[in-house]
């Protein structure tokens, strides 16, 4: 039986503010995402008996072309989850960026953990959520299957951290009505409130997990896997991090990345095409739009009612 134990403390690095010499703005120093992803680890055991992924052996550090700048990768499998994973970045330039994410055997109709934080100088831009395996504007039974319990969560964490501002309404459909979408200044209680979100989230997610139970019903089994392969060709063609991870990396190394390590499955659960799945994007002459939206951005505020009724508007 293998066993292993997370690296403790290891990159617990206490954030300790100082002054920005240029502005007023108190800057963290020593801030890390990495205590994020440990915490769900250690967190991830207490639940269920975690397996290091075959993947682990090709991706799990690597230094960025002008060698400035550390990508740290780590994912662990078990008997519902079909990969957990987690990329921090640490960058010289005062960047920080973590991409966690926890994806469901197809037998388990369970959200997509997905937890995205890029810090760039002061600026902060967060997704934090449970994604939605289906549908949760049209199937009112999925959403209330997950998310009715967790709205009173949600709430609390929408008036602590306000709504980012415009999204595109390609990203918004993969978003539940509990997504912490924000943008906020770098400060120390802003990053212990993100912290707080983030183990209050993957704590419910952990007791949806423990709950859920085996899908037997073949179609049913159809239907979870070619969401989530759905869900993983929109990622790896259209993720935010991809300009980024080019620059960092280099392309090809930037696509084995996306492809094998961040959004695997994709080669692998299903054998659609992106312009099947997103016909919208297409060009006349077959190929993708490089666009991240065909639509645009719109809903300014939390399209959600308090109760998670979708109450925007022109969602296609
Ligand atoms: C920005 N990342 C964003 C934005 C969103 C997300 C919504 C704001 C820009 C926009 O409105 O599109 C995240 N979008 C998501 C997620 C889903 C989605 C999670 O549709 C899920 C369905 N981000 C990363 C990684 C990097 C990264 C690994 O996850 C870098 C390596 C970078 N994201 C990044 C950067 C920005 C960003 C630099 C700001 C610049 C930009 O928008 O291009």
């Amino acid at each position: 039986i293998f066993s292993f134990s997370v690296p403790k403390q290891k990159h617990f690095t206490s954030s300790k503010t100082k002054r920005n010499s240029s502005s007023s703005t108190p800057i963290i120093s020593g801030f890390s995402y990495k205590k994020f992803v440990n915490f769900a680890l250690e967190e991830t055991q207490r639940h269920t008996h975690l397996l290091p992924s075959p993947l682990q052996e090709k991706f799990n550090l690597m230094k960025s072309i002008d060698q400035k700048t550390e990508l740290e990768m780590l994912s662990f499998q078990s008997s519902k989850i079909r990969l957990l994973r987690g990329l921090t970045i640490d960058g010289s330039d005062s960047m920080q960026v973590m991409d966690f994410a926890v994806f469901p055997e197809p037998e388990f109709d369970l959200p997509i953990f997905c937890a995205n934080c890029v810090t760039v100088g002061s600026v902060n831009i967060v997704v934090l959520d449970l994604n939605p395996l289906h549908d949760v504007i049209t199937e009112r039974n999925y959403r209330e299957k997950y998310y009715k319990s967790l709205m009173p969560l949600g709430l609390k964490y929408a008036e602590l951290l306000p709504w980012g501002g415009k999204i595109t309404s390609e990203s918004l459909k993969f978003f539940s009505p509990i997504v912490i979408w924000t943008k906020f200044s770098s400060s120390q209680h802003n990053h212990d409130l993100l912290f707080s979100a983030f183990m209050d989230y993957y704590k419910a997610w952990l007791e949806i997990m423990d709950q859920a139970k085996e899908e037997t019903d073949a179609s049913r089994v159809i239907c979870n896997l070619g969401d989530q392969h759905r869900y993983l060709t929109w990622r790896a063609e259209k993720d935010p991090g991809h300009r980024l991870l080019k620059r960092l990396i280099g392309e090809c190394d930037a696509q084995d990345l996306v492809r094998d390590f961040l959004f695997n499955g994709v080669t692998t659960l299903g054998a659609k095409t992106f312009a099947e799945y997103f016909p919208e994007y297409q060009q006349e002459d077959g190929s993708i739009s490089e666009k991240r939206s065909m639509v645009g951005k719109s809903f300014e505020t939390r399209p959600w009612d308090t109760g998670g009724e979708f109450i925007g508007e022109n969602i296609m």
